[in-house]
């Protein structure tokens, strides 16, 4: 009687495994293995399929394989692709909150871009992705970008006058570098070819992105103007994420947190190894910018700020103020 029920038994856990429902996430970025952006997607495969005892599979998409990042947002929108580690600067088009995030210079260190990002204003504007069809699941890091160009060394912001650069797809960071005084191009990314055959003069990135890319093979110039701190997110579709139990919608959020924290410390720990390497590598660089130049000249940007984007702005330089008291 008792080896009936063991069989039993066991022929029904066969029977439920083998019909267990099975998820598949198509998880898109636009860089190679090389980078960060990489090693974070891979570390959330790694918990994700091993905390669902692989019932959740992930299969990531990298080097643009399933297009730039404004592609990458419209499929997810649409449930084609089921996830995504997106840069900040080109979600601003599907949910404006973030451009708050963006504003130029409005934060001086990680701690202060944590305390925001993983505070109570970082997680509602992770809630307003839901409006554009997006789940905002995390929000981990590319790095402060710094400008590059094979023009002329930039201290200040008059250095920059005529100078070609390349900036996201993002209308605001159009609106920045025309407001820097440069003549700016909104590209999707890579943009090595163009930066070698001098169709643009320079580009904005952090030191990983710079290093990892070889840019210092086409850029001579390096300025820490550390003008943003750019964000990446882990983003979702919302529709695959309604169609998760709830123990997996919760298994995607913890995940994601894991492997953002995990991702920030690996560009954390590497920042000064690659300003030494690219130093290294012959650029020539200006450690002390003019930076209240630059503050200067983008400040009246605020007046441009409206709706949910000048709200959450409004609430992170008032969180900052009151943290300085
Ligand atoms: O790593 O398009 C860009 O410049 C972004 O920084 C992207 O994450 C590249």
């Amino acid at each position: 009687m008792k080896k009936l029920m063991f069989a039993v038994l066991l022929f029904l856990f066969v029977v439920s495994s083998a019909f267990a429902k099975t998820y598949t996430i198509n998880l898109g970025i636009v860089t190679t293995p090389k980078t960060f952006h990489y090693k974070a997607a891979l570390k959330l495969k790694q918990i994700v399929e091993k905390e669902s005892h692989g019932q959740i599979k992930v299969i990531i998409h990298y080097s643009g394989s399933v297009g730039n990042e404004t592609d990458i947002l419209q499929q997810l929108q649409m449930g084609a692709l089921q996830m995504g580690v997106i840069t900040a600067g080109p979600i601003d088009k599907f949910v404006p909150a973030i451009k708050a995030i963006e504003f130029p210079f409005i934060f001086n260190s990680y701690k202060q871009a944590d305390e925001i990002l993983d505070g109570k204003i970082g997680r509602a504007i992770l809630n307003e992705f839901p409006k554009a069809n997006l789940i905002g699941y995390h929000f981990l890091e590319n790095g402060f970008r710094n400008l590059t160009n094979s023009v002329r060394p930039v201290h200040s912001a008059k250095d920059l006058k005529g100078l070609k650069i390349r900036v996201m797809n993002s209308q605001f960071h159009v609106k920045i570098w025309r407001a820097l005084g440069a003549n700016p191009t909104p590209m999707p990314w890579p943009i090595y070819t163009q930066l070698a055959q001098h169709v643009i003069d320079g580009q904005e990135n952090p030191l990983a992105v710079i290093y990892q890319y070889k840019l210092y093979e086409v850029q001579k110039y390096l300025t820490l103007t550390r003008h943003v701190y750019s964000a990446l997110v882990f983003v979702g579709s919302k529709s695959f994420y309604n169609s998760l139990p709830d123990k997996y919608k919760k298994l995607m959020f913890e995940a994601t947190k894991e492997a953002s924290i995990y991702e920030r410390n690996l560009n954390r720990e590497k920042a000064a190894f690659f300003l030494d390497e690219l130093k290294k590598h012959g650029m020539i660089v200006d450690e002390h910018p003019d930076i209240e130049s630059f503050k200067k000249r983008v400040e009246p940007l605020k007046n441009q700020f409206h709706g949910v984007a000048r709200k959450y702005l409004d609430e992170i330089l008032t969180y900052e103020k009151n943290s300085q008291n």
